[in-house]
């Protein structure tokens, strides 16, 4: 037998055996999966080039992908982004504005428009929309935030304990639902890690990975906030002043029964959610530099590097699980080769801050938070390694998906699809102007703002405190410099603020509309 016509059997029967070629046969609809983790900074993805850590599976995708340089959210905070992702609707319309909300699930969202499309559909891992999914064939979601440790899900209502890592827990059930799915249909799977939230919980087998490594500060880690309005000053997010000694920075195992109220009393949950040998394998990880940290006795500068590094390690050791299990979904799909018609968009929920401006967290407009990592590997369209500077938001990732999978897009989604943009048949800008509406002002202490950017110029209102600031990001990429009130950018503060008129306008947000009449 001749080598090629050996080479054409192979092909033929992996086809007649992969589960590719039950695609096939109907109309190529594609599969769809989105991977939406919680907190992961785009600074914290090699493919975007930070040089921090590395992050190969991700980096992978983006090889076979477009990797989005400029995606943003419209309110940088969980389960109001979840919601837009869901609705293709700005907070104030599908109702779900802070994390103290509770999701109206009879509403129209992409998952109910795909499964009457005709797709199979599922979600598993972090939800934190306070109602039950609807919409989804099978769910197994985290309750609220989520535990690192041995978490519990809800399996379709059902509480389960689970054993383990909830990383890697949350990709197991993905790829056990990828197997007993009914397979005469497209799937539609939402795989949503926890990781790396705060606390930032490592797995065990990377508890050493960064040990030995220093991370420089950036350049605005020591930000004093001058120029710029009191909600920078006032927030509670810095890593120097507002990182817990337990929670977040590991100082202590056994909190004594006195002393646990508050985040030591969270921290002493979470610490118990392990096994007696799991807690053994912590302290002798964890005991030596919290012990060569007391006799260091640190204070000023010092000690808020030290308290960078610390965050920094554990939360890069976070990250490296959900890497690894982007991994391990993608070598499933070529393993049943339903990698040839599957897109997989990985994202996050919005950015968040690694010690830009001294902190952590996120739900301010400034760059870190506002933009969020998006990339998208769709076969047959993206495949090469492509990038975009055109401004998109989470806003269109409903009307996107549906319009992958052929889908009509109903004219109350308040967004755009992508997929001229993943074509390659729209180069410029998706928007040119983007708006912005943060709700929360409780936790981090971070005041209510509307804003809006274009490509060059953000405008921001916090409106509570009745202050405006005016970035010139060309200028000032870093956002150091509130250029409001300067007589040389008058005009631009005019232009920006007709700008925010017209944004509150075109997206019917009443509260906007009247905060900008005052
Ligand atoms: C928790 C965290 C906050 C975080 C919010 C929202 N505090 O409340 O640091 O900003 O979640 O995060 S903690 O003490 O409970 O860890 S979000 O991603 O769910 O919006
Ligand atoms: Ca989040």
């Amino acid at each position: 037998m001749s080598i090629s016509f050996r080479l054409f059997l192979t092909v033929i029967l992996h086809a007649c055996n992969s589960e590719g070629a039950i695609a096939q046969k109907s109309p190529v609809r594609p599969n769809i999966i989105v991977m939406m983790s919680d907190d992961h900074a785009y600074q914290a993805i090699s493919a975007y080039g930070h040089g921090l850590n590395s992050t190969p599976h991700i980096d992978r995708l983006a090889e076979k992908g477009m990797l989005f340089n400029r995606a943003f959210v419209t309110n940088s905070i969980c389960g109001p982004s979840r919601a837009v992702f869901l609705t293709g609707k700005h907070s104030h319309v599908n109702g779900f504005k802070d994390n103290q909300s509770t999701f109206d699930g009879d509403q129209q969202t992409v998952v109910k428009l795909l499964r009457s499309g005709g797709y199979r559909t599922a979600i598993v891992g972090k939800w934190h929309l306070g109602s039950d999914p609807q919409g989804f064939d099978y769910w197994n979601i985290l309750p609220g935030q989520g535990d690192y440790y041995n978490p519990r899900f809800i399996e379709n209502g059902v509480p389960v304990a689970m054993k383990g890592y909830v990383t890697n827990i949350t990709a197991d059930l993905a790829m056990q639902w990828l197997d007993k799915r009914e397979k005469d249909k497209p799937f539609f799977l939402v795989c949503n890690q926890k990781a790396p939230h705060r606390n930032w919980m490592p797995e065990p087998k990377y508890y050493h990975l960064f040990d030995s490594t220093d991370f420089p500060v950036p350049a605005n880690y020591f930000d004093d906030y001058r120029s710029r309005t009191t909600a920078a000053k006032k927030q509670a997010m810095s890593i120097a002043g507002d990182l817990h000694p337990y929670y977040d920075l590991k100082l202590a195992f056994e909190i004594p029964l006195e002393e646990r109220t508050g985040l030591s009393a969270a921290w002493q949950q979470i610490y118990n959610r392990m096994r007696p040998e799991e807690k053994a394998e912590w302290q002798k990880a964890y005991g030596p530099a919290a012990e060569n940290f007391r006799n260091a006795a640190l204070t000023g500068r010092e000690l808020a590097i030290w308290k960078y590094n610390t965050y920094m390690r554990d939360y890069l050791r976070c990250v490296q699980s959900v890497d690894d299990n982007v991994g391990r979904i993608m070598a499933y799909l070529q393993e049943k080769g339903l990698d040839r018609n599957t897109i997989v968009i990985y994202t996050s929920d919005q950015g968040f801050y690694l010690g830009e401006h001294g902190w952590f967290d996120k739900r301010f407009m400034y760059e870190e938070s506002f933009r969020t990592p998006l990339i998208v590997s769709w076969p047959g369209v993206t495949e090469k390694k492509m990038s975009t500077s055109s401004m998109v938001q989470n806003l269109d990732l409903a009307e996107t998906i549906l319009d992958m999978a052929g889908l009509p897009i109903p004219g109350d989604m308040q967004g755009k699809s992508m997929v001229p943009v993943l074509k390659g048949t729209q180069t410029g800008n998706l928007h040119d102007a983007l708006y912005y509406h943060f709700y929360e002002n409780k936790e981090h202490a971070v005041a209510k703002h509307i804003g809006v950017r274009t490509d060059r110029y953000k405008l921001i209102h916090f409106y509570e405190l009745d202050d405006w600031e005016l970035y010139d990001l060309e200028k000032d990429p870093s956002e150091m410099r509130n250029l409001t009130g300067l007589k040389e950018y008058s005009k631009i503060f005019d232009m920006m603020h007709q700008r925010l008129k017209e944004q509150v306008q075109q997206y019917k947000d009443s509260a906007g509309i009247a905060l900008l009449a005052r």
